[in-house]
């Protein structure tokens, strides 16, 4: 399969038709993407009360692939009748993710037992799920939660579920007892959160949509928003439209990043937009040298705001003095790149006014995952590129819901104002427990501590490391609980003695409004819509009456009243900082910026109201002759654990079960092009595996897709936020 060369453009196009045509019916398909409910995928922030496809800078027909995917998943008839009689628990684990997806949507609570109870009817076996009511789920998960202790359960969050469904849900298991609540942040931006708070006092985007628009210089650092945030292209299209330049940090060329045409500007169609002005490629985990670097030829140059620093930072002395310390030869070494590239990046940045860092899970995915973070900050606080309009820090955000989902609470441990006006506006006892973060619980189920898991959406199962781990940690729990729209193969492999999962409505079939919270801290209000398949419940209904079967005598909380989306935003209003208007967003106020969070003035959420620098020491670059650094990945054709397409064609490959290296590391490692070969790293192998050369890929590094490869990452994470580094595990290549 040839390498296009420009990503977006009329493939992307081609596809949004076929997608639509597939889907039965343009009309309906187009009717749904226009309905007034916030976009499913990424976390940029579209749609809302404008309508979906339209941005918070107001601009329409912003078109993507994965919202279409999304949407014809969600727009499917229901899983067939005979499914889960027919199919046993190993088929099942035989299906694709594709597979599991594409059977339709879950329509009605299921359940699988190891030991199953045979009732009269004959029904009951340890090969397949089966269809149960749903007051006998109810039943059956009241009875476990009454029967265990409330820190021996977890509660894991994605980010596709509302606001509202996220409070209410961290809430009833505050009040059942336990913090062991989190969310996909601690395998995806926890770095970011963790690190940011750290250097500004806040976790989240320092900027809006408008200042990303109008800078005069971007950073994109370690993602790839050409497959995974492709609405971000049209904002980058605006800021070279404007005469403004983008720097690119990436271990490989991605195609899109290069060259994208932005199908909903014509003249961006015929000739494409070049976007990188200055592409360099570090190692995988190279980047903490690199802006180091960068900080230091900025330095060396003059570029240092020394005012700025006196004025609004702390600690700049120590971090100044660190950074002059550095030598040359460790940086290029750690990082991979030249001085001279390094000093051209330095230049560029100290020329440009306006300059907005963005970056995602090339710098989150790693043991010094929140440093890599403070390290932007370093750079930006340098020159005094926060605390003002059109510049500052932008963490591009996964899930279209993950950052309200944190926002309203699901962490393990609450913010302290949280905290304490839930106590007093709710008129509850909080726990004072530490709560475990995602990996913690998968290792306290595998310790046999944990018995109990409960997961609202997500695939707790495909998303971590050490697959094999995961899968034998989630199978020793006595009940888990799924509720999800879909099936995956968390459903087939994560199975505990007593497996439940409850269909759940999609945000745009909910019967109520529901709200959703952007990467740019914009709060979303979502119509919802008309059921399409018969059955589901909403997650917010569901919530409230497990929780009112199980705490209503022990609570001061009406779990009735919970049922009405309005109550729970009232709540919300009340006890999380920078809410207060989601109370009223229905009626006048409408949708709105969350306080307290854009900083266009250099005044910061810290203690002393100062930001801080921070000092690092340079982590050692990982490997040796006979070992890859490898980094897991997104195809364009997947999300997450859900993989529509077996291609991806912007890196040009037709398959997935592929290793991506340079020719040279292919030539010296005395390995053929296409020849199958055994990935094997610490923790795992995979056989049958294609290597392939890839020269767009930096030397001495491999790329592999996630999450078949999550056979190969260890368990290893940063210390700070917990997050495992999907991005670095050494592996060698094996002939077999
Ligand atoms: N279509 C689609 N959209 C999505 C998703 C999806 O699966 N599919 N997932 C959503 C979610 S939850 C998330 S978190 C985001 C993920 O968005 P991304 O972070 O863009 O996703 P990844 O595929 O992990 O890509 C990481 C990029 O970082 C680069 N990289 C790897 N290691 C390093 C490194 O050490 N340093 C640097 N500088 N770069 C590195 C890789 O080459 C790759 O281009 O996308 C969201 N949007
Ligand atoms: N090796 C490796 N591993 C990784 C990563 C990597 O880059 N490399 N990335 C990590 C990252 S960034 C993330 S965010 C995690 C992803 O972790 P998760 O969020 O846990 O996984 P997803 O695959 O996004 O979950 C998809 C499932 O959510 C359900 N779902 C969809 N919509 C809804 C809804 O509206 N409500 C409910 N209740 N359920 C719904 C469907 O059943 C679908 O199958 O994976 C992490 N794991
Ligand atoms: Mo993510």
């Amino acid at each position: 399969m040839r390498k296009p060369k420009s990503a977006g453009g009329w493939q992307a196009i081609r596809y949004v038709l076929k997608k639509s045509w597939q889907s039965g019916s343009m009309w309906r398909m187009w009717k749904a993407l226009r309905s007034r409910n916030t976009c499913k995928t990424c976390a940029l922030g579209m749609g809302g009360q404008q309508g979906g496809m339209v941005n918070e800078a107001g601009r329409s027909l912003e078109m993507c692939k994965k919202s279409l995917q999304a949407m014809a998943a969600d727009m499917q008839g229901p899983i067939a009748d005979d499914f889960f009689s027919t199919y046993t628990i190993a088929q099942l684990q035989q299906f694709s993710s594709y597979d599991l997806e594409h059977a339709g949507r879950l329509s009605q609570p299921v359940i699988y037992e190891k030991h199953p109870t045979v009732d009269d009817s004959g029904q009951g076996d340890d090969q397949h799920f089966r269809t149960i009511s749903w007051d006998d789920a109810y039943r059956r998960i009241n009875q476990a939660l009454s029967e265990t202790p409330a820190d021996d359960s977890f509660w894991y969050f994605s980010g596709r579920s509302s606001n509202e469904a996220g409070f209410l849900l961290q809430l009833f298991a505050r009040l059942y007892g336990t913090n062991n609540v989190n969310n996909c942040s601690f395998y995806c931006h926890q770095a970011s959160g963790v690190g940011l708070t750290s250097s500004i006092g806040s976790g989240s985007a320092t900027v809006v949509l408008a200042d990303v628009e109008q800078a005069d210089l971007v950073f994109i650092i370690g993602g790839n928003p050409p497959s995974n945030h492709p609405r971000l292209m049209t904002s980058l299209m605006h800021v070279k439209n404007a005469g403004g330049e983008v720097i690119v940090v990436n271990p490989v060329r991605e195609v899109g990043l290069v060259n994208f045409k932005i199908p909903s500007n014509p003249y961006s169609m015929l000739f494409g937009t070049p976007i990188a002005d200055q592409y360099v490629q570090p190692h995988i985990g190279g980047d903490l040298a690199m802006l180091s670097g960068i900080a230091k030829a900025v330095d060396e140059m003059g570029g240092t705001d020394l005012e700025f620093l006196r004025q609004y930072c702390e600690n700049s002395d120590a971090w100044l003095a660190s950074i002059r310390k550095l030598n040359w030869q460790e940086i290029t070494y750690k990082s991979g790149l030249t001085e001279e590239a390094i000093r051209d990046m330095a230049a560029t940045y100290c020329n440009a006014e306006n300059v907005v860092f963005c970056w995602t899970m090339g710098i989150t995915h790693h043991q010094h995952g929140v440093q890599n973070v403070q390290a932007i900050a370093n750079l930006a606080l340098m020159r005094a590129m926060v605390g003002r309009p059109q510049a500052g820090l932008l963490p591009i955000r996964g899930h279209s819901n993950v950052q309200g989902i944190g926002s309203v609470g699901v962490t393990p441990k609450l913010k302290a104002a949280i905290f304490s006006a839930l106590e007093s506006e709710l008129g509850v006892s909080l726990p004072t427990t530490k709560g475990l973060d995602t990996l913690g619980c998968i290792e306290g189920a595998d310790r046999g501590d944990l018995k109990i898991g409960f997961c609202l959406g997500g695939n707790l199962f495909g998303s971590n490391p050490d697959r094999a781990f995961a899968k034998q940690s989630l199978q020793k729990l006595k009940t888990i609980v799924y509720l999800s729209t879909t099936l995956n193969t968390g459903h087939a492999h994560g199975l505990a003695d007593q497996t439940i999962i409850l269909p759940v409505l999609a945000r745009d079939e909910e019967p109520q409004r529901t709200t959703q919270e952007s990467m740019f801290n914009f709060v979303r209000l979502s119509d919802g819509g008309p059921t399409r398949v018969q059955g589901p419940r909403s997650e917010i209904e569901i919530i409230a009456d497990i929780a009112d079967q199980l705490l209503t005598d022990s609570t001061p909380i009406d779990w009735k009243m919970m049922k009405q989306s309005v109550n729970i935003r009232t709540a919300i209003s009340k006890t999380i900082p920078g809410f207060e208007a989601i109370a009223k967003i229905e009626e006048d106020q409408g949708e709105f910026q969350i306080a307290g969070r854009t900083f266009h003035q250099p005044q910061f959420a810290t203690p002393s109201g100062k930001a801080i620098l921070h000092c690092h020491e340079l982590p050692e670059l990982r490997g040796d002759d006979q070992s890859l650094r490898l980094m897991t990945v997104r195809s364009e054709g997947q999300f997450n654990t859900v993989v529509y397409e077996q291609q991806d064609i912007y890196r040009g490959q037709e398959r997935r079960d592929v290793v991506l290296i340079h020719s040279d590391d292919l030539h010296r490692l005395g390995l053929a092009h296409d020849q199958i070969v055994t990935i094997q790293s610490e923790t795992g192998e995979l056989d049958n595996i294609r290597v392939r050369a890839y020269d767009d890929i930096r030397q001495g590094n491999a790329l592999m897709y996630f999450p078949e490869a999550n056979v190969l990452i260890p368990r290893q994470v940063d210390p700070q936020s917990q997050t495992p580094a999907f991005k670095g595990a050494l592996i060698k290549i094996l002939v077999t």
